[in-house]
C-alpha cells in the first residue's frame, strides 16, 4: 500500500528535498515460524483475530533501531481523534513510529508497553490502519518548511486558526454566468484582505459553527459579527414594523 503512496505528489517531492526520511516495515517479516502468522484467535473466545504480541513488538524495537528516540504512535479507534493540532505536535517530533495493527485489534500488553500515543483518525472502522497513517503522514509532512509550494502556505491553512477558507475564484472572470466578486478585480489589497476574512467567518458560521463556538475572535472579527447581528436585528424589526401596518 505504501509503495505508490511515497512515490507521488509532495510526499515523494519531501523524501526527494529530504524533507522527510520514510521507510516501511512488514510485520510479517518479524513473524518466527514458517507461516509468517501475525495473528491469533482471542482469550476469552469470540469471532476474529488479534495481532500477536511478538512480531508487532519485534517490527516495533527494529524501527526504533532506526529511530531510537521516536514517538510512538498506533492508530485505532480507540485514539485521540486526528486534528490541526495534533498534526502540529506530531510534526514537532523530530521521529515517529506509526503502528498499523489488522484485524480487530493489537494484544493489549503491546498499547501499554511499547506505544506512547493512539491516534483515530474518525469514528468509523477500517480494515487497518494503514490508511490512518498515510491520513497523518500527509497532513504532518505539509506542515514542515519547504514542504509546499508557497513559503508560508501551512500557516495560512484553513484550521490553523479555527477557521475555514475564504472562497477561492480563478479564471475565467463570469462562469455559467456567475461572476466572480468585483472586489476580487479591484487591486485594494486591504479591502480584499478584508473581503477575505468575512468570507471565512461566514463560510464557518454556516458550514462548522462548532469551530466559530471555541474560536478566540479577534476585535476585527467581532466587528464583523456584529455588523451581522444587526444587519439581522433590523431585517426582523423592519418585518415586524410591516406586519403591524398590515393590521
Ligand atoms: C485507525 C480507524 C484510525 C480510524 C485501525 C481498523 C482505524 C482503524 N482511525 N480501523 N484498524
Amino acid at each position: 500500500m505504501f509503495a505508490l503512496f511515497w512515490d507521488h505528489g509532495i510526499i515523494r517531492k519531501a523524501i526527494e528535498n529530504e524533507k522527510i526520511v520514510a521507510s516501511t516495515l512488514n510485520i510479517r517479516d518479524f513473524a518466527e515460524d514458517r507461516h509468517q502468522v501475525t495473528d491469533d484467535r482471542p482469550y476469552g473466545g469470540g469471532s476474529g483475530m488479534v495481532m500477536k504480541p511478538e512480531p508487532l513488538a519485534a517490527a516495533i524495537r527494529a524501527a526504533e533501531q532506526e529511530a531510537p528516540s521516536a514517538h510512538k504512535v498506533l492508530l485505532t479507534p480507540q485514539g485521540r481523534v486526528f486534528n490541526q493540532k495534533i498534526a502540529q505536535e506530531l510534526a514537532s517530533c523530530e521521529d515517529l513510529v506509526l503502528v498499523c495493527g489488522r484485524y480487530e485489534g493489537v494484544d493489549e500488553r503491546i498499547t501499554s508497553e511499547l506505544i506512547d500515543d493512539e491516534i483515530s483518525i474518525g469514528d468509523y472502522v477500517l480494515t487497518g490502519g494503514e490508511l490512518a497513517a498515510m491520513v497523518i503522514i500527509d497532513s504532518v509532512t505539509r506542515q514542515l518548511p519547504g514542504t509546499l509550494g508557497g513559503a508560508d502556505a501551512a500557516e495560512k491553512d484553513s484550521f490553523a486558526d479555527d477557521l475555514l477558507e475564504h472562497a477561492h475564484y480563478t479564471r475565467p472572470q463570469v462562469f455559467e454566468g456567475e461572476a466572480v466578486p468585483d472586489i476580487l478585480l479591484s487591486g485594494h489589497h486591504e479591502e480584499i484582505e478584508n473581503w477575505r476574512l468575512e468570507s471565512a467567518l461566514m463560510r464557518t458560521l454556516m458550514k462548522r459553527a462548532d469551530l466559530l463556538q471555541k474560536k478566540d475572535l479577534s476585535e476585527k472579527e467581532i466587528k464583523i459579527l456584529e455588523k451581522w447581528s444587526q444587519n439581522i436585528k433590523d431585517i426582523i424589526n423592519s418585518h415586524h414594523k410591516k406586519s403591524k401596518a398590515d393590521t
